[in-house]
């Protein structure tokens, strides 16, 4: 990492704004104690402010002599702190206006607003945490679910960087190998154990795939199970959403085209989150703007889904809409749901659904509820399988890192052929280099400055 963290004062308001018991003003930098002592006048009198200790007493305004609120203070010396940098934590009480006004008074006296993510930044810069370290705060933070919290957490202790680093040695270790054979062509014998490269290589690859193969890990219990109720209208899509969240959340009515928007809400069922979407009916023939942008969302929304709900009206025949939107979902895990069981069927189903892409159907009424708990079941069961024998090592990359693993992949299998055939072995050499590489941008050692950005603006103000 060739960037330096800047080494000016930044502050920010840490906490969320709005009421709440307690607001938490955060600087970091070297101005930060000196910032403290121009505001705060500690209750009993304060020879040396010792670090990672409380103090209480009061904020006053240096211009007007104004006390503004009683807080505790935290004085924290570098580098044993979040960003390595001398940090000072105010304690207020919390509402818009005095959190702002007390930053407004830490502002004037010389620190600068941080930008988001911009402490954790620091403290990446300064080398107290790796990249794939501070990606995980943000993981920490969305986390819907338990097993969430726990893959991020265990990437906060560095479960991640660390199995980085120890593929990281085993490619520096065999590129020594292979780097010295060039140096001494007559002595290849002597440094290169072609048949212990080939091995490694191939056991490196392996181990890069099953981190990849781990990534939707991550999506599913940080982000939750994206699922799409999809279907042509008034099948009873948002009555199936407001059944399933037993709330109503979405307008059901018996006209045709109700639902316009995405209607998203979360759920958790047997602790995995599901993020559920209810979206307006497909129909070809409309006229009407807002419902044919409608359906056009339905479409971008289908094509990111994990899962869909493909709903049917049994009481009425298939229409050509039906099937097309079968066919259209025929590549993606779905749930063929038969609704309306409450009625009499039109159609012999059985005989109908051979003929259509092999879901797996279940039949349900949104409007008794029968057949909804199954239902729930079978969506956690598609997306996550019945056994939950998860990986323990709490391993699961996210999609910039899993991007960089492919790379890393790519050049690992060009090099491995390189070396079977038999290649000059500058060649393998440089696919190494480039795998290596690859591995760096996850851990940040060789990040282009443009993704650091992107990753720290996800970030929220005062982290
Ligand atoms: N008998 C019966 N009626 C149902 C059932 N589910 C929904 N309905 C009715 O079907 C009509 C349409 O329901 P909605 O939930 O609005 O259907 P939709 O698919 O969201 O419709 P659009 O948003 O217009 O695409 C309403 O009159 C519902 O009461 C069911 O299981 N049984
Ligand atoms: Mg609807």
């Amino acid at each position: 990492m060739e960037q330096k963290a800047d080494t000016d004062t930044i502050a920010a308001i840490a906490t969320p704004i709005g009421q709440g018991g307690i607001g938490i003003i955060r600087i970091s930098g070297p101005e930060s104690l000196e910032i403290l002592k121009r505001l705060f006048r500690p209750k009993r009198p304060v020879e040396q402010f010792k670090s990672h200790r409380l103090y209480l007493g009061h904020i006053f305004d240096p211009g007007t002599g104004m006390c503004l609120d009683e807080v505790l203070a935290t004085y924290m010396k570098a580098p044993r702190t979040y960003t390595k940098e001398d940090v000072v934590e105010v304690n207020s009480h919390s509402g818009y206006f005095i959190l702002s006004k007390i930053l407004e008074l830490v502002l004037e006296s010389g620190a600068r607003i941080a930008q988001p993510g911009e402490f954790t930044l620091r403290a990446y810069l300064n080398g107290r945490i790796d990249l794939t370290q501070a990606e995980a705060v943000v993981d920490l933070i969305n986390s819907r679910s338990e097993r969430g919290l726990y893959l991020a957490s265990e990437q906060i202790r560095g479960s991640l960087r660390d199995k980085i680093n120890a593929l990281t040695d085993q490619l520096i270790q065999i590129l020594g190998q292979i780097e010295a054979a060039i140096d001494f062509p007559d002595e290849e014998d002597t440094f290169l154990d072609r048949e212990g490269v080939v091995k490694i290589l191939s056991d490196l690859i392996t181990q890069i795939t099953s981190l990849i193969d781990a990534h939707s890990e991550k999506k599913t219990w940080i982000e939750g199970i994206s699922t799409v109720i999809a279907g042509r209208v008034n099948v009873g899509k948002s009555s199936l959403l407001n059944r399933i969240l037993d709330e109503q959340r979405a307008i059901v009515t018996a006209i045709p085209g109700t639902t316009r928007d995405v209607i998203e809400s979360i759920l958790s069922i047997e602790g995995v989150p599901v993020r559920l979407m209810d979206t307006a009916g497909i129909r070809q023939v409309t006229d009407d703007e807002v419902e044919k942008i409608g359906v056009q969302l339905t479409e971008e929304r289908l094509k990111e889904a994990d899962l869909v709900l493909a709903v049917l009206d049994q009481s009425l025949p298939l229409s050509p809409e039906d099937i097309q939107l079968l066919e259209k979902i025929r590549h993606k895990t779905a749930l063929l749901v038969l609704n309306k069981i409450d009625l009499a069927p039109a159609i012999d189903w059985n005989q109908a659904l051979k003929d259509l892409p092999p879901f797996p159907t279940l039949k349900v009424s949104a409007l008794t509820g029968e057949g909804i708990p199954t239902l729930k079941k079978e969506i956690v069961r598609l997306v996550i399988g019945t056994d939950k024998d998860l990986d323990p090592s709490g391993i699961a990359p996210n999609i910039r890192q899993t991007r960089a693993l492919k790379e890393a992949r790519k050049y690992l299998e060009s090099a491995l052929q390189a070396i079977t055939e038999g290649t000059p072995l500058e060649i393998s050499a440089f696919e190494l280099r480039n795998a290596l590489d690859s591995l760096g941008e996850i851990v940040g050692e060789t990040t282009p400055e443009h993704v650091l950005e992107s990753i720290f603006s996800r970030f929220c103000i005062g982290k």
